[in-house]
């Protein structure tokens, strides 16, 4: 298939097609990453789960997609309870407004005849995404797409299609980086360092809203609070993402008596079905945290205050 990704970009998708050998590339960086760098309990964590191999598939795998998926930069959020309103984000609900990117690429690659199968394992995909030369890190360790920003994720394929041009490059930081602290400053938890590039990820906020618990460790900053998971702070202030950010979700409103059964006990299969159908985009089912997590928000209201994006 000639140059998938200049097709893709025409019909709206961002993807790059790098020969399956730069796994083996990734491997040997993240090795000497690793044996240069010293990394806290949680990141020796995430770089132990890491896979290299191709799976054994009944097709000869020959290249890797790694695919964005667009996000919008978040939904607001207002619930209802004692006669109060709540106004909480919910980061990046999914925006597959332009189509799903999985049909896409599966569709295009059944059309020429080629096959595909999506990575499940663990890939340092932000260095994949940027040394393939899809995008570039962000001081803050998230990785934007040119003209598009950091609202995004990836999926990683598996394929017997032929790769694209390969431009395999060193890891980069976009240029807007450059003497740019914004992302550090408002930080709430101070997890992007000063004097290192790596994200003290033990501080960042997002691992924190994803856990589940009643109690947030007494450290965290109860200011700190905005979003029902995960966190938006370090993305909503960059430049970068100026444009990004006001491609919003619809908001979203829960009346009394759905903000009340959210703050129960109520296991997420047992809420009705409306309720689950408005949650859906939202990811409260994977969030084991979210009672937490609202109360924490709610906290900031009825002491006064709003939670803030920056
Ligand atoms: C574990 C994890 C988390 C953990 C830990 C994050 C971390 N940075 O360690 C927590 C829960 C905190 C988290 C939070 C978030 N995550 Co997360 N996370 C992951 C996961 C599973 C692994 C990340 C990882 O490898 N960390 C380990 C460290 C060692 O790797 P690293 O962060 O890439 O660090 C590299 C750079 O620092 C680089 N580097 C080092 N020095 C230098 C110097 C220079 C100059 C340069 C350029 C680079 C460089 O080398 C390091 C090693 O490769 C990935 C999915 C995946 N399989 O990759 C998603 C992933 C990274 N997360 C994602 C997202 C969206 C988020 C959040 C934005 C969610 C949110 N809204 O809150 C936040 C962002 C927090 C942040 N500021 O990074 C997306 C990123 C999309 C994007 N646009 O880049 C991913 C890729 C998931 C996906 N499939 O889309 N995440
Ligand atoms: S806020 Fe500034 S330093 Fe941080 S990622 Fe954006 S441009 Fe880079
Ligand atoms: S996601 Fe939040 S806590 Fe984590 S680095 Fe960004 S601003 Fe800091």
């Amino acid at each position: 298939m000639p140059d998938f990704k200049a097709t893709a970009l025409q019909d709206g998708f961002h993807l790059r097609v790098v020969p399956v050998s730069r796994l083996r590339d990734l491997r040997a960086e993240i090795e000497a990453f690793q044996s240069r760098e010293e990394l806290n309990g949680f990141q020796k964590w995430i770089v132990s789960k890491y896979g290299y191999e191709a799976p054994e598939l009944p097709f000869d795998v020959r290249s890797v997609i790694i695919a964005a998926v667009r996000y919008y930069s978040y939904a607001e959020l207002y619930f209802h309870l004692n006669g109060r309103e709540y106004k909480v984000y919910a980061p990046t609900p999914v925006d597959n407004s332009g189509g799903d990117v999985e049909d896409y690429i599966s569709s295009a690659l059944e059309h020429g005849g080629y096959h595909m199968v999506k990575a499940n394992g663990w890939l340092p995909i932000k260095r994949l995404a940027v040394q393939s030369g899809l995008a570039e890190y962000g001081r803050n360790n998230i990785t934007y797409i040119p003209g598009v920003g950091s609202y995004v994720g990836y999926e990683v394929y598996f394929t017997d299609m032929e790769p694209d041009t390969d431009q395999w490059r060193p890891c980069v930081t976009a240029a807007a980086c450059s003497g740019c602290t914004v992302c550090m400053e408002h930080c709430p938890t101070g997890a992007i360092r000063p004097d290192r590039f790596l994200l003290d990820n033990a501080r960042c906020l997002a691992a924190y809203n994803e856990e589940a618990g009643d109690e947030f460790e007494a450290w965290i900053p109860p200011s700190a609070h905005h979003a029902t998971v995960n966190c938006l702070r370090c993305q909503y202030c960059c430049p970068m993402n100026a444009q990004a950010n006001r491609n919003t979700a619809p908001p979203i409103s829960f009346d009394e008596a759905e903000t009340a059964l959210l703050l129960s006990d109520t296991p997420y299969s047992d809420l009705p079905e409306e309720l689950r159908r408005k949650c859906q985009p939202l990811d409260f089912d994977t969030t084991p945290g979210l009672k937490r997590n609202l109360r924490a928000c709610f906290a900031i209201v009825d002491g006064g205050g709003k939670c803030s994006l920056l």
